[in-house]
């Protein structure tokens, strides 16, 4: 049996992240297109480098940790493939690394990651704890001034193409079981992926409430992540 399962914000709520369109969620004094976009940041990328430092030291703090969600996730990838029981795909929408922290191996973060950044000229990707700023030196060139400022959050903005979509799509056509866990179903194209799987596949959502995806799941387990997942896979 192949399994897909892709996580939104929700699923990390109960590790004290926010959420985006929550009430008290991360849109919550932020107009969306002046910090997740590539227009907002080339018109204020202080504003936006602000926006993702706070992001970035909120993951980092000890308070922050994997949940009983993520923590089901990756146990039921090992069970799986020590079974060798067919693919385990996970994507995810967040750019927080709790998949990873818990132990999720074959995990596809779509819109990116915080722990990351991406030089604008070269598109080279590197690893980053840091606050970030126009100041902030080029790791490769750290004498150059001229080189500063360079650097932007690898995160994927409205606009943007997600990354990995030709695995996703793949991993989509041949699943066998799809769960969608913890998203809102309204951004595209991760809200599509439920469309792109086959008429066999059974389809799960789990979510405190309904999206405008829900029609097209099969079933809908209604509740906490923390408590659905575990449930679901036991
Ligand atoms: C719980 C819970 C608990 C809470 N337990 N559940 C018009 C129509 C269709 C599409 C478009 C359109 N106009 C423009 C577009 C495209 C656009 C889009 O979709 N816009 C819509 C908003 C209309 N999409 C794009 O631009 C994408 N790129 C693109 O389309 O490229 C073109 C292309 C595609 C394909 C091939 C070739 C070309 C890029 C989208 C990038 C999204 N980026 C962001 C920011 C990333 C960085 C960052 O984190 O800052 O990604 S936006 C933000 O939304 C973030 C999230 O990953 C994403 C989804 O949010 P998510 O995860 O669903 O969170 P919430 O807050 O919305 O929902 C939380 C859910 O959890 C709720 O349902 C709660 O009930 C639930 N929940 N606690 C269980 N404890």
């Amino acid at each position: 049996m192949n399994i897909l399962v892709l996580t939104g914000a929700g699923i990390s709520a109960e590790s004290g992240i926010p959420t985006f369109r929550d009430a008290d969620g991360l849109w919550e004094g932020h107009a969306v297109e002046e910090v997740a976009t590539p227009q907002g940041f080339a018109r204020n990328p202080k504003l936006v480098h602000e926006f993702y430092n706070t992001r970035r030291r909120c993951l980092l703090s000890p308070e922050i940790q994997p949940n009983a969600a993520h923590r089901a996730l990756a146990d039921w990838e090992r069970e799986h493939s020590a079974r060798s029981a067919g693919d385990f795909l996970l994507v995810t929408q967040n750019i927080d690394d709790l998949h990873v922290r818990a132990g999720s191996q074959n995990v596809l973060p779509m819109h990116g990651e915080l722990l990351k950044v991406q030089c604008l000229e070269s598109g080279q990707v590197f690893d980053w704890r840091e606050d970030l700023s126009l100041e902030t030196p080029h790791p490769e060139f750290p004498d150059e001034e001229s080189r500063r400022g360079w650097l932007r959050p690898q995160v994927v903005w409205f606009g943007e193409v997600p990354l990995g979509l030709g695995v996703i799509e793949r991993a989509a056509a041949q699943a066998d079981l799809f769960v969608a866990i913890g998203t809102s179903g309204l951004v595209y194209p991760a809200a599509g992926i439920v469309q792109s799987t086959k008429p066999t596949c059974h389809k799960v959502e789990i979510n405190l409430g309904n999206t405008p995806a829900s029609p097209a799941f099969d079933e809908h387990r209604r509740g906490q992540a923390s408590v659905e997942v575990p449930r679901l896979i036991r």
